[in-house]
């Protein structure tokens, strides 16, 4: 849209003068819902300490995905276990800030892809690198039934300077992907039932019981030990697409298969989005 009065061409904004600080008069543009860029897409965060399992637990997986390909079309993003513990306490002992420590335990994020992408490539699954999620994921999506790419958003020196242990990590990264791209569903793949009331492998472990549906709001308020991110609690709130994230157990064959086709058999997180 121009305007070409006394020959000069404007480009016209609704925008334009704005600071886009007042939300009050960025909303009647900025405030409408999104489109979703890929309804049909599963997004399936498959955590860390699962991957450090090996065999063990990578196998029956690797099976079970081989099997449920022809059903869905997926993003997998791994996460990064023990490693990147093992990184954050070398980094933190020598002093780095978290901008530094973001980037050495995405790393060991995107170790993991390559190994269930390396599991998975008989069936034609790849590891795309973070440029191609952001921009050719549709492409390689046509291509072929799943790709695999790392669950950490890659915020590198940008990470946000709260707490020296990175606060966006593979969870956040998974929940936000899945609703930026306006993705059908997030299934978080963990070596638990679900969230519990307190963790299942902690010293009070005989009092955990699983929470069957909660909010992430709800969850925000505890303050004891969780399985997921406290940064992708807070981004829920603002979700725009994904109502629901359901966290489910890899180490039991046919939970990640029964969530995809919809079955509850996990942990139910609500978010802020309208379902
Ligand atoms: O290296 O395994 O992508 O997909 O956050 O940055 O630290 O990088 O700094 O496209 O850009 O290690 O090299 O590494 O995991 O993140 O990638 O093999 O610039 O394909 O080069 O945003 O993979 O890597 O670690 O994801 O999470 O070259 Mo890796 Mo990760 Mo590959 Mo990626 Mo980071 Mo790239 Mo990146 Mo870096
Ligand atoms: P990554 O984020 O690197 O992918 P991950 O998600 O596989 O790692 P963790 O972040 O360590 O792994 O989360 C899983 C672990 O969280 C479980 O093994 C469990 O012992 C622990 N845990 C802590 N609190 C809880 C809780 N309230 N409910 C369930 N599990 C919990």
């Amino acid at each position: 849209m121009t305007d070409t009065t006394i020959g000069i061409k404007h480009v016209a904004s609704a925008l334009a003068r704005q600071t886009l600080q007042n939300s009050a008069l960025t909303r009647p543009v900025a405030g409408v819902k999104p489109i979703r860029l890929m309804p049909w897409l599963q997004v399936v965060k498959i955590g860390g300490r699962l991957m450090d399992r090996g065999a063990a637990a990578i196998l029956p997986l690797v099976e079970e995905i081989r099997q449920l390909l022809p059903e869905h079309r997926l993003l997998f993003l791994t996460g990064a276990g023990l490693r990147a513990r093992h990184v954050y306490g070398v980094g933190l002992d020598l002093g780095l800030p978290v901008g530094s420590l973001a980037p050495l335990a995405a790393s060991e994020a995107g170790q993991n892809g390559h190994i269930l992408a390396a599991m998975l490539s008989a069936e034609g699954v790849s590891y795309v690198e973070h440029p191609t999620i952001a921009n050719q994921l549709a492409i390689h999506l046509q291509a072929a039934r799943a790709v695999v790419g790392s669950a950490f958003p890659p915020y590198h020196h940008h990470e946000f300077p709260g707490a020296r242990i990175p606060a966006h990590r593979a969870d956040t990264g998974a929940f936000l992907a899945a609703d930026a791209l306006g993705a059908a569903g997030l299934t978080i793949v963990e070596d638990v039932d679900g969230i519990c009331s307190t963790d299942p492998n902690g010293p009070e472990a005989g009092s955990a019981e699983l929470l069957r549906e909660v909010s992430a709001a709800e969850l925000l308020k505890t303050t004891g030990p969780l399985p997921v991110d406290r940064a992708m609690l807070e981004s829920m709130a603002n979700a725009r697409h994904i109502a629901q994230v359901q966290v489910v157990n890899g180490l039991v064959p046919g939970r990640l298969t029964a969530a995809l086709r919809g079955e509850h058999v996990g942990t139910l997180i609500r978010t802020g989005a309208a379902a």
